[in-house]
């Protein structure tokens, strides 16, 4: 059993509403959402937090992204608008240390966040 809570989930050791897998990358609904749309994209590789992203890992954060865009489609927020957003760690929000995309969308978006 990982210790890594994310690592479970693509295991399928424990259960998410999965709404878009790749070989590499993962997204499913978060469990506390904060707007309609509340999906989290993560990497299928351990990487605890920005401070951990290395040269090796540009092109798989890339994919983090261009699943953003399809998932974004998806859930039809695309044209509305939509954010994405990374926090590294505590200071900035960060309660689960696997890095990973909240993607928010289906209202209205205030600037600057909390
Ligand atoms: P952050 O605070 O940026 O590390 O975001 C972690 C998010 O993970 C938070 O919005 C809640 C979500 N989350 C925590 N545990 C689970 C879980 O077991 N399942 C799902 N789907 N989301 C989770």
């Amino acid at each position: 059993m990982s210790e890594d809570l994310f690592l479970k989930i693509i295991d399928r050791q424990i259960p998410a509403d999965i709404v878009f897998e790749t070989e590499d990358v993962l997204a499913f609904r978060d469990i506390n959402p904060q707007a309609p749309v509340h999906v989290l994209i993560i990497p299928k590789v351990h990487i605890r937090t920005i401070n951990d992203i290395e040269q090796e890992h540009e092109a798989l954060v890339g994919k983090l992204f261009t699943a953003a865009r399809e998932i974004a489609a998806q859930e039809g927020v695309a044209e509305d608008g939509y954010r994405v957003v990374m926090n590294c760690n505590e200071g900035a929000g960060q309660s689960v240390f696997h890095i990973h995309l909240h993607l928010l969308g289906g209202r209205g978006l205030t600037w600057p966040p909390g």
